[in-house]
Order: structure tokens, then sequence, then C-alpha cells
């Protein structure tokens, strides 16, 4: 084994527009449910256009980066947080190749894609990007929730 696998990390998983108004966030939860990873948090949202934009950030000189970002804040978005040994590659072996056509039947996009520019998921391709894109969405307000929600008990 490679020693980075046995490590307990986090991952971000986002279900894209297309894939939560096909009604595919069951069956994606799913598979990392069974696969044996751990939920730790969970939001539905729009992401906004500067989001999207940092996110992408290493794109913005490709062609079809104008369409990326557009596509990807045209509807909610499900973003996660996954937790487990080796769960940033093993999340990208779930998900498959970005174009669904070269994806292996068996992973997310190779079963439920056809388009590059539909492939229903993302997965972080590193630890430290995975940090940064969950404290970005999925955590992102958490501490002043927590302050709000201790200062209500308080008072
Ligand atoms: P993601 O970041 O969304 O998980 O996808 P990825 O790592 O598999 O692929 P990446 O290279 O990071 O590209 C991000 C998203 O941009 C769109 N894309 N379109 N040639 C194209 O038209 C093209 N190449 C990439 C895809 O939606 C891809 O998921
Ligand atoms: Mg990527």
């Amino acid at each position: 084994l490679v020693a980075s696998m046995e490590e307990v990390e986090e991952t971000y998983v986002m279900v894209k527009p297309d894939g939560v108004q096909r009604g595919l966030v069951g069956d994606i939860i799913s598979r990392f449910e069974k696969k044996g990873f751990l939920l730790k948090g969970l939001k539905l949202f729009q992401c906004p256009k500067e989001l999207a934009e940092e996110h992408y950030k290493e794109l913005k000189d490709k062609s079809f980066y104008p369409k990326l970002i557009k596509y990807i804040t045209s509807g909610p978005v499900v973003c996660m947080a996954w937790e487990g040994i080796g769960v940033v590659a093993s999340a990208r072996k779930l998900i498959g190749a970005t174009n669904p056509l070269q994806a292996d039947p068996g992973t997310i996009r190779g079963d439920l894609a056809v388009q590059t520019g539909r492939n229903v998921v993302h997965g972080s391709d590193s630890p430290d990007n995975g940090h940064r894109e969950i404290a970005g969405t999925v955590r992102d307000g958490f501490d002043a929730a927590t302050e709000a929600s201790d200062g209500f008990d308080a008072a």
C-alpha cells in the first residue's frame, strides 16, 4: 500500500446541476455510503459566479471555461464532505474519467452520463483542494452558526 492511501482524509464531492435536476443525488450518495465512506456535511445551494470562478480558476484560459461557469451556476448543486481512508483518490475512481464516454462502467460518470460538459459530479483532485473546497461551501458560515447558537442558548 502507498502510505498516503492509509490516511484518513476528507474530500469534497459536488453533484452538479444536471445531476440534481435528473434526480441522481440519492444514487450518488448511496455509492459513497456503500463504499464505506462517512458523510460529514451536506448543503444544497446555488453556486455564486465568484465561487464558481474560484473553484475552476486553473481552467480559466480554456476555451470551454465560460460554458463551464454557466453550467455550474445554472441551478442548485449538492455539495458534500466525505471522510475516509484514501477518500480523495478513491472518490475520483468512483466518479470516473472526465469524459463520461471514456469512464468505465460501474463509475458514476460511466453509468450515468454521456457529455463532458454534463458529467454529473465533481470530486477534489487533492487533499488540499478538498479542504479549501469544503471550507468555501459545506462549512461556509459554520463557525458563525455555532456562535449564534451559543448566544441563543445563553440568552
Ligand atoms: P471536476 O473538476 O469537475 O471534478 O472534473 P475533472 O477533475 O474530471 O476535470 P477537470 O479537468 O478539472 O475539468 C473540470 C470540468 O470542466 C469541464 N470540461 N470540459 N474539453 C472540454 O470540453 C472540457 N474539459 C473539461 C468538465 O465538466 C470537467 O468536469
Ligand atoms: Mg477537476
